[in-house]
């Protein structure tokens, strides 16, 4: 019997590599789109590709990009995929204010590219789709945030997202597509990109432990986060394809914490208490022991507009997909700060960065 195949963009980002490591494990073909790079960004999917010669490999890579329609068609045309997620995305919030025009041609116009070559190809109705839609897009709405909630958004990326989430409705009701959007919450791991602010602190403390930085700085510690691991995100995204009805889900644990207290939850890991004094720009982290300054704030963080608080309701989730975070906050914080203190130390070792 043929495999189950599905075709993922993105496939080089955080989600894409667990998710290409999921439906392997789940006997799928996997194909995934890469964009041409000057230096090599397979790092996340090294350990999952094989040569394409070699027999038996049932992942493969194509060079693509969301914002070429022609290039969609015609991966499409050839794959025939059961599945496609489109992850693929200019992803970083901060950097959306400084590209708004890009961010949209990739976040907005690249998931209609996709959706588009379904239908030219007259595949609408033998595909199923997922959007990586965001909790980003509810903005400035009141938590807890669940598929009901108005959008509010704050940023040119939650904008494009929100273009990205209406087109997957729309080809879900013009065409009768299976269509939808997983609208997650925010999601970490060791593998997280490395200017997200919980790698950014977690790489920072791991070096401020080992002596190789001095201190961590940062924007806005106020914010507040719905942050589960990024694995347990990606199982959620399968099981919303494999629905009798195709339906928009939340996944987020329910549980948030302030930009501070992961920084405090971070330092405590490597046995450091955080004393905060000062205000507003002016505000330090102390090391309650020694004294030393080991955070500070720098306005070069913070951004036009902010989202302040964003906490899920995952409900619908947890009653029709069965769906639920597996890994707790402290849990997901120590295996990052233990896996950046293992990446600084064979830094410090191959002579890359030294105190
Ligand atoms: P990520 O690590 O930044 O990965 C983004 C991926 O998109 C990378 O593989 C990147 O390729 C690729 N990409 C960027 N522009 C592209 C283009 N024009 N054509 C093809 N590929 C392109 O992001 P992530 O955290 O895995 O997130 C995955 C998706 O979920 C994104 O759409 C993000 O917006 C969304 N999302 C993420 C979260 C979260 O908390 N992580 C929450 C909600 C929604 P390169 O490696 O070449 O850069
Ligand atoms: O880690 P962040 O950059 O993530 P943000 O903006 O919440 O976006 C992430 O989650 C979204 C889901 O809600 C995804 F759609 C999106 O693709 C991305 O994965 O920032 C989190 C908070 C913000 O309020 C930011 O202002 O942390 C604050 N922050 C404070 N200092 C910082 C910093 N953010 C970054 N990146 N760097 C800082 O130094």
């Amino acid at each position: 019997m043929k495999n189950r195949s599905a075709l993922i963009t993105g496939v080089t980002g955080q989600d894409g590599a667990h998710l290409a490591e999921i439906l392997l494990e789940k006997g799928y073909e996997v194909h995934g789109v890469k964009r041409r790079t000057s230096t090599i960004s397979t790092t996340r999917i090294d350990h999952l590709y094989r040569e394409p010669q070699d027999e038996g490999s049932r992942f493969s890579l194509h060079y693509g990009d969301v914002t070429d329609s022609s290039n969609m068609i015609d991966l499409i045309r050839r794959i025939q995929p059961d599945e496609i997620y489109n992850l693929a995305a200019q992803s970083h919030v901060q950097v959306s204010f400084q590209t708004p025009v890009y961010s949209t041609q990739v976040n907005a116009l690249g998931a209609l590219n996709i959706l588009e070559a379904t239908r030219v190809l007259d595949l609408q109705n033998n595909i199923r789709f997922y959007q990586a839609s965001s909790s980003e897009m509810f903005g400035a709405s009141t938590p807890p945030q669940n598929e009901d909630t108005p959008f509010k958004p704050r940023s040119p990326y939650a904008v494009a997202k929100l273009y990205a989430y209406w087109m997957t409705i729309n080809y879900r009701e013009a065409y009768d597509m299976f269509a939808v959007n997983g609208i997650l919450f925010n999601h970490e791991g060791p593998t997280r990109g490395e200017t997200f602010v919980t790698r950014k602190i977690t790489r920072a403390v791991a070096r401020i432990f080992l002596g190789m930085q001095d201190c961590l700085y940062l924007g806005n510690l106020e914010a507040l986060r719905d942050w589960g691991y990024a694995r347990d995100y990606a199982e959620g995204m399968w099981l919303m394809l494999q629905q009798d009805t195709p339906r928009d889900y939340v996944l987020a644990t329910g549980e948030a914490h302030t930009v501070r207290e992961f920084v405090n939850v971070a330092f405590e890991e490597i046995g450091i208490r955080l004393n905060w004094e000062g205000i507003g720009e002016e505000e330090l982290g102390i090391d309650a022991r020694s004294g030393k300054c080991l955070v500070q704030i720098d306005p070069r963080y913070f951004r036009p507009t902010d989202v302040d608080s964003l906490i899920g309701d995952p409900a619908r989730a947890s009653a029709e997909l069965g769906w639920r975070h597996q890994t707790g906050f402290k849990e997901m914080v120590r295996m990052m700060i233990e896996t950046d203190i293992d990446l600084a130390q064979r830094e410090r070792a191959n002579g890359l960065s030294g105190p």
